[in-house]
């Protein structure tokens, strides 16, 4: 059984308002890589070569092969108990938000309902032209160069993902601000902490009120500003913590 501080356990049961951060670690035990622990995706290849448009412009075949790569990755992947463990928890609060930097949907699969996808969803894909969405085999095609064009007016489809110097998606940092300004307990899971504006969010929830934990396999960046760490893999440490506190609770939803 993992150890949690009695401070951590008292306010999840005390809490009315909880809000939870992930990152790529959550997924890396579903067989998701992660981008910057070894063996991720950025060791083999440079973000700057591949999350970002430019580069897609440049080399359009690299960047769509590499999205094709990462989809079928999460296609085939299962949500596990970390994510299972999020969707319980929740049920015991009436106000939960679920704020993920990740792009696959194992959140949702895993049963979670108050998502905020901060850096988008690698399943949906649109024009960059026209903008018209490209998930059916109708709406995009290869043209005669292998490239993935849209059938209404041949441009280039892309993931639908927030790409390194582009805007979050409308309204979706809003609302993860919002939650951690009001959070009373805000679990950092799973990630490194490095990209902006999502690594702020737990530095927000801590300046507002909330007791801060990180649940981390290390100690990411943040982890000396925060109230909290705990050492443990997330499909682990996340079930022990829904464990150590669901008797407490009577269930919210
Ligand atoms: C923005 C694409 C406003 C999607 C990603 C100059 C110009 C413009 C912007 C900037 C600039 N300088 C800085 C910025 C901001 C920039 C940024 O933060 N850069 C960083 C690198 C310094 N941010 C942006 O550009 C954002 N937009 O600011 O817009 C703007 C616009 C224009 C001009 C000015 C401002 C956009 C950010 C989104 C970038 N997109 N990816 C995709 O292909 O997936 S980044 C990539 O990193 C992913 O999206 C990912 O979500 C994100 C964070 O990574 P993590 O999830 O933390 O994953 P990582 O591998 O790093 O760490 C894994 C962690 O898990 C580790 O801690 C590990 O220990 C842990 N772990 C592993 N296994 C387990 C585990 N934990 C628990 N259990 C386990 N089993």
């Amino acid at each position: 059984m993992t150890a949690f501080s009695d401070t951590l356990i008292e306010r999840l049961v005390a809490a009315d308002r909880v809000s939870v951060l992930t990152g790529a670690g959550i997924s890396a035990e579903s067989g998701v890589p992660t981008f910057r622990d070894p063996g991720g995706l950025w060791e083999k290849m440079r973000p700057e070569e591949l999350a970002n448009f430019s580069a897609f412009l440049s080399n359009p075949t690299l960047v769509q092969g590499w999205y094709a790569h990462r989809r079928h990755i999460v296609e085939v992947a299962q949500p596990n108990a970390g994510h299972v463990a999020l969707a319980e928890l929740e049920t015991l609060y009436h106000d939960f938000t679920l704020v993920t930097q990740n792009v696959d949907d194992l959140h949702r699969r895993a049963g979670s309902r108050n998502i905020v996808e901060l850096h988008g969803n690698i399943m949906r894909n649109y024009c960059v032209d026209c903008g018209q969405p490209a998930d059916e085999p109708n709406l995009a095609s290869p043209d005669e160069r292998g490239l993935i064009v849209c059938t209404e007016c041949s441009g280039l489809v892309r993931p639908d993902v927030v790409w390194f110097g582009e805007m979050l998606p409308l309204g979706a940092f809003e609302a993860a601000d919002a939650a951690a300004r009001r959070a009373e307990v805000f679990l950092s899971v799973g990630t490194s902490a490095i990209v902006y504006p999502a690594a702020g969010l737990p530095g927000t929830a801590k300046i507002h009120g909330a007791f801060v934990a990180e649940l981390n396999i290390r100690e990411s960046v943040i982890a000396d500003d925060l109230h909290e760490v705990v050492l443990g893999p997330a499909a682990t440490v996340l079930p022990d913590l829904v464990r150590a506190i669901k008797d407490k609770r009577p269930p919210a939803k």
